[in-house]
């Protein structure tokens, strides 16, 4: 595996590459780069080569469905180009998928520009908007509100263990956006205060349940009983397709130092990375295709993902 690509892959388990639409994008670069570098001289090689490589980096992060929806297109494109004679040999694989690694890249950018579009437009005037982690969809959101003249607050929750909420704030202030860094354990405090909810998506279910950074599904519930309307802001490439078929995302749980480096010995110390917030807490999702219901997403991404329910 090229050296940048395995960088890559460190990168994301250490969260320098964090939030999922940065991973999906640095993951579909890493295959573009060992693609580009291949020395594979058959299409049987260079096929094999592309699925190590994709899976490696797939595997990097495991809650990540937008990752394996990328990686998965690919290799299926891959796959017919060479079982339909679309490509001769491997010189032509190469440049057909760095195209279609392109293409794709391209419409990643579309996706969120659209969707940026329709959340910014959510936010009611002057709201008070609370948030959790770091999402580059839902700063890309605030940022296009301000842009449009919203004067609103953000609440953002620092999201221990690793702090990305502190990303977050920096970026707010960065684009002179009202914003107050809170503890994760004020978030009921600072939900009086609020008149909507944004957070990003690492994974949709077919029940139109949310995985999401740890914390999420505590914030829902705040917000349920505060009756402000919560949102989430996600690609239609978040949809988990492995779910319909009765598969549970798993949940990545990092490694317990992140809470505590040198606990008491005997002390059991749990890092789960992320919670599901059930359908039920979440107004929308506020996606490319526009705003829609939790429990019409999954045939909205379907039809986008080209996923077919068999007929039996
Ligand atoms: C980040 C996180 C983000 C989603 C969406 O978790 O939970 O809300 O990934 O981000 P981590 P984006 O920091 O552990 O990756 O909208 O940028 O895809």
């Amino acid at each position: 595996m090229e050296r940048k690509v395995e960088k890559v892959i460190k990168d994301i388990k250490a969260l320098k590459i964090q939030g999922a639409r940065n991973i999906a994008k640095a993951v579909v670069n890493a295959i573009i780069l060992q693609i580009q570098k291949s020395k594979a001289k058959t299409l049987d090689e260079l096929y094999s080569e592309l699925l190590v490589v994709s899976e490696a980096l797939a595997s990097a992060r495991p809650t990540e469905p937008m990752v394996r929806n990328a990686v998965g297109e690919i290799a299926r494109f891959a796959f017919s180009q060479i079982k339909t004679g679309g490509v001769r040999n491997a010189k032509e694989l190469r440049e057909k998928v760095v195209t279609k690694e392109k293409e794709y890249l391209k419409k990643m950018d579309e996706n969120a520009k659209a969707l940026i579009e329709y959340g910014a437009k959510l936010i009611p005037e002057g709201a008070v908007v609370m948030t959790h982690c770091h999402s580059s969809t839902v700063t890309g959101i605030l940022k296009r509100a301000a842009e449009m003249g919203n004067q609103i607050e953000v609440f953002a929750c620092e999201t221990r263990p690793r702090y990305q909420g502190r990303i977050t704030a920096k970026e707010l202030v960065d684009a002179d956006i009202k914003v107050s860094l809170i503890v994760d354990s004020a978030m009921n405090s600072f939900m009086k205060k609020a008149e909507i909810c944004l957070v990003g998506a690492d994974a949709i279910t077919s029940r139109g349940d949310l995985i999401n950074k740890i914390g999420t599904s505590t914030l829902a519930h705040i917000a349920e009983m505060h009756d402000v309307s919560f949102y989430s802001a996600a690609e239609l490439y978040k949809y988990s397709p492995i779910s319909l078929f009765g598969n549970l995302e798993k949940i990545e749980e990092r490694d317990s130092k992140e809470v505590w480096d040198k606990p008491p010995k005997g002390l059991v110390v749990r890092n789960p990375a992320f919670d599901v917030t059930a359908a039920q807490y979440i107004n929308g999702y506020i996606t490319e295709a526009g705003v829609v219901p939790p429990q019409s997403l999954f045939t909205i991404a379907s039809k986008q993902l080209g996923i077919e329910i068999e007929k039996k």
